[in-house]
């Protein structure tokens, strides 16, 4: 088709490619915050994956540079530069500037396509302020540089090398991305999972202004990754199970553990990508975990024929768990495209489980005993907690439309636009209920902690008061036959806190419990964190509230070199100091408050903090202040 059309023609079509990114980012790269800029990172790394994925590259290097660009290297086969037939153009230039022109030339052996992945590293390209690209192959180094996706010479040599690899170097644009810092936390998540995925692989960060590096090199794979996620877990077994296998074609890789905690902790992938809506692979782990370990436990008498058999909940409470495949032609469905769809692979991966654990099970007798237990016991607590959900439903079926009494709700019926504050202490609770605009926000008032859930089972949670009050005021149910987002009564849910020490204990304890037990709530961007202001300053008629230390030093230098004329600097230690018109302004008006989003980006660091910051293992209270507060700040977008 394109050996027909006219050079100019082709052009053109480039640069209508172009335009239509810049016109439309967020279509290419999910977002222009924080996390679409990191995602052109991600973009340029997969493509070295795969390269990785195909056999070819062993190491990978991401710096970040003292301008603010990222350099991307790797040691693969060097993209190809030959002149496309047909076409006056390298097959490099044609990879950097032609949307989805990837496929053409490469002969990968996995196709990067879930979510957001793979769509090119022609798109970061056209979102940045200039890219230079350099191939070394056939002893020589080849180079072309683009402004905003556009070339700005031709694809020529540069120089002589012996080696072979590849190299981007990329300056995110300022007209696309209002903030263009990346993160060496954030992109160290990612690549720490991927050199987990990929065990042969070296990868190494830098970044050359802070002057820090690290490299993740895990010969173990799974089983460190494992092994890492459980860190803040107590194992019930030594050391993972390992399971490796191919059956048509597929390599299937699994590692799995069990603790003693209460929570599942199961992560799946597809060709590197993290499927977060699960999908064929991780429904046939399940299948298959539950057939081996009820078969395991009647064969060897652990389990009575008076036994009920094991359901997927009881074998999966305190399970940690990786499931990696690999699929020439994955289909990925899903709202964010991370489900997998093809349904030959649950059989696969079910045969795969069940054949490799029963294996493992019977090497090692001991654990295995372990496991069984600790499954019979997590079956006796799920029928207490079916009991105990009963007669909570019965409950508040009986008092007034099922709603707490703690709760003023507001006087919209329904959830669009409506929005409801889970406040801590009854005294702040009170100035909000006053301070509110009463038509659509909601105040819940909570006295003292939450329970923590990471340390209490389903039937113990759902019989404590607090967390009974808070699921009835939200209205959409817990625990997964019960839980359903259609009911939820409120669009945002927002959690308000005092800023000191207790406050962000009660937050966590909050966000705890919404992590463990209504994810989705979370997934779908309907959890909030107010942010009170610090400070207020006041200067003879003028008043300004400081929301962080930062807004106060630079008040503090604007202030030093003005007059000093008189001004007073109130600190809040509570939201209880501030009166209901001032928490209004500062922290409930919807036209001047700033509200954090929570969001997951990397689910399994999350949970390790859950882990870390609410289980069992003794944490010194000022290292669970400082990773808490860390935490809040990577939950901002
Ligand atoms: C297609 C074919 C070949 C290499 C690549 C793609 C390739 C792409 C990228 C992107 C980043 N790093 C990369 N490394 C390799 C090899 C063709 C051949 O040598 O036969």
């Amino acid at each position: 088709m394109e050996q027909t059309e006219s050079y100019d023609a082709r052009n053109i079509q480039v640069l209508k490619g172009l335009d239509a990114v810049r016109q439309r980012p967020a279509m290419y790269i999910g977002d222009v915050s924080s996390r679409g800029l990191h995602h052109l990172v991600y973009e340029v790394v997969d493509n070295s994956i795969d390269e990785a994925l195909a056999g070819y590259c062993t190491e990978i290097e991401v710096t970040m540079c003292g301008d603010g660009s990222v350099l991307v290297t790797d040691n693969g086969r060097g993209i190809p530069v030959d002149i496309h037939p047909g076409e006056n153009k390298s097959a490099l230039e044609i990879v950097m500037t032609m949307l989805h022109a990837g496929g053409k030339f490469d002969k990968k052996s996995y196709k990067v396509s879930g979510g957001l992945h793979g769509v090119g590293v022609s798109v970061v390209n056209a979102l940045s302020e200039w890219l230079q690209v350099e191939v070394t192959r056939d002893g020589k180094v080849w180079g072309q540089s683009y402004e905003r996706g556009v070339p700005v010479m031709p694809v020529r040599v540069i120089g002589r090398r012996k080696t072979t690899g590849t190299k981007t170097r990329f300056m995110p644009d300022s007209q696309i991305f209002k903030k263009r810092t990346f993160s060496f936390e954030i992109l160290s998540e990612r690549l720490r999972e991927l050199a987990f995925l990929n065990r042969e692989l070296k990868i190494t960060i830098k970044d050359e202004i802070k002057k820090k590096e690290k490299t993740f090199r895990y010969k173990g794979g799974l089983v460190q990754f494992v092994e890492y996620l459980d860190q803040n877990r107590v194992s019930i077994t030594k050391k993972p199970f390992y399971i490796e296998d191919e059956r048509d074609g597929i390599p299937v890789e699994i590692a799995l553990s069990y603790t003693d905690s209460y929570s599942e902790s199961t992560y799946s992938y597809v060709n590197n990508i993290h499927t977060i809506e699960g999908g064929t692979h991780l429904v046939g782990f399940k299948t298959g975990l539950t057939r081996s370990l009820n078969n395991f436990a009647i064969k060897n008498k652990l389990l009575k024929n008076n036994e009920a058999t094991l359901t997927g909940d009881d074998v999966r409470e305190g399970i940690t768990a990786v499931i990696s495949i690999k699929h020439p032609a994955p289909q990925f469905e899903g709202q964010t495209k991370t489900k997998l769809g093809n349904s030959e692979i649950k059989g696969i991966v079910e045969s795969v489980v069940n054949e490799g654990l029963t294996r493992e099970l019977e090497n090692n007798m001991s654990q295995a005993r372990k496991i069984i237990e600790k499954c019979k016991q997590a079956s006796r607590s799920r029928e207490a907690a079916r009991k105990a959900r009963e007669l909570t439903r019965r409950k508040t079926t009986l008092e007034s439309e099922g709603l707490p009494g703690k709760l003023a709700d507001c006087s919209l019926r329904e959830a669009a636009k409506t929005e409801l504050y889970i406040v801590e202490g009854d005294s702040a609770g009170g100035s909000a209920k006053q301070g509110r605009d009463r038509r659509f926000q909601a105040i819940l008032p909570l006295r003292g902690k939450i329970l923590n859930v990471e340390k209490a089972r389903v039937d113990k949670m759902l019989a404590n008061e607090e967390i009974r009050t808070i699921v009835a005021a939200l209205g959409c149910g817990i625990g997964r036959d019960d839980f359903s987002l259609e009911r939820l009564r409120y669009e945002k849910i927002i959690i308000m806190t005092d800023a000191d020490v207790d406050g962000s204990h009660i937050r966590t304890l909050l966000l705890t419990f919404f992590f463990r037990h209504m994810r989705e709530l979370i997934d779908k961007g309907h959890l909030y964190i107010a942010q009170p202001p610090l400070y207020r300053y006041k200067k003879g008629s003028q008043e300004i509230y400081l929301y962080d230390e930062e807004e106060r030093e630079e008040l503090a230098k604007k202030q030093a070199k003005s007059d000093k004329e008189k001004f007073t600097l109130q600190r809040y230690k509570g939201l209880g100091e501030m009166n209901p018109g001032q928490l209004w302004k500062t922290t409930m008006d919807p036209e001047n408050r700033t509200l954090l989003q929570v969001t997951i980006d990397e689910a399994f660091e999350a949970d390790m903090i859950f882990s870390k910051l609410m289980g069992d293992q003794v944490e010194p209270r000022r290292q669970f202040i400082e990773e808490n507060a860390k935490y809040v700040r990577n939950l901002d977008i």
